[in-house]
């Protein structure tokens, strides 16, 4: 199997936004681990471009999405610099359908991996935590797609939003932190931190976990979104998106 031709074939689409077939329509043999080979090689097509990895994200944190996939684990993908937005607006420009969820953010100031990491190997590591918004938007038709086909499509990767103020790690309990997304006024999602894996630190362990499979580590400097704090939500032109984190503030942004 040609996997840097499937990776050439998602890139153009992650690149123009025109939506495709399930790359297992064609390719039903596909293991997981080639589906993260075709998802390095996509990344590595926009970084020979001008691109810049910046670090990562996990997806299917939460056991309710797991189930829905049929997966037990989460995946990861990975966050480049051009997906990170540095105003408070969103541009549909270039996006098929896409989502926005909250999610809290880990910045790392020291190098993190092994398959045995722990929690506290993570505070160690944790420069800061931020409050975040996700962007997905998957390639694939009616966002649809099996495990193998979202991991090749960076995890439905698509843009990504931080507040300015960082927190200590030892600021509150992650788990605890409640999280309100407002569209256009109203209140459309709640939820608290400890739909990320139980805890957000989890999610960070975990992903150390999976990069070692691959012998890579989590470097200093990396942003890592931990997961979504409640379900996804469709975003359209002119939709104004607030979202307000228990003893965090807010992040607010505009689509247009
Ligand atoms: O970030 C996420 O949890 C989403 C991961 C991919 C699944 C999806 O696109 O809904
Ligand atoms: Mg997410």
């Amino acid at each position: 199997m040609d996997l840097q031709k499937i990776a050439e074939e998602i890139d153009a689409h992650q690149s123009s936004g025109r939506e495709m077939e399930k790359i297992t329509l064609s390719h039903p043999n596909l293991s997981v681990e080639e589906a993260y080979d075709i998802q390095k090689r996509c990344v590595d097509l926009a970084i020979e471009r001008g691109d810049r990895l910046i670090g990562w994200k996990m997806g299917l944190t939460s056991k309710p999405k797991q189930v829905t996939m049929g997966v037990e684990e989460p995946i990861y993908g990975r966050l480049t610099q051009s997906m990170e937005l540095t105003e408070p607006v969103l541009r549909l420009e270039g996006l098929i359908h896409p989502r926005v969820e909250p999610e809290l953010a880990f910045v790392i100031k020291k190098e993190l991996g092994g398959d045995n990491i722990t929690p506290r190997d993570v505070w160690l590591a944790t420069e800061c935590i931020l409050p975040a918004v996700e962007v997905i938007d998957s390639r694939y038709k009616n966002f649809s797609f099996t495990h193998i086909d979202v991991v090749a499509d960076n995890a439905s990767s698509s843009k990504f939003i931080v507040g300015d103020q960082g927190f200590s790690p030892y600021h509150t309990a992650w788990d605890e932190v409640g999280v309100s997304m407002y569209k256009n006024g109203e209140v459309v999602q709640t939820g608290a931190g400890a739909a990320i894996l139980g805890h957000p630190v989890r999610s960070v362990v975990e992903l150390a976990k999976m990069l070692s499979r691959s012998g890579l580590t989590i470097q200093p400097g990396n942003v890592i979104l931990a997961g979504a704090v409640t379900d996804a939500v469709s975003v359209s032109e002119g939709d104004r998106i607030e979202v307000q984190y228990d003893q965090l503030g807010s992040l607010k942004f505009s689509v247009k």
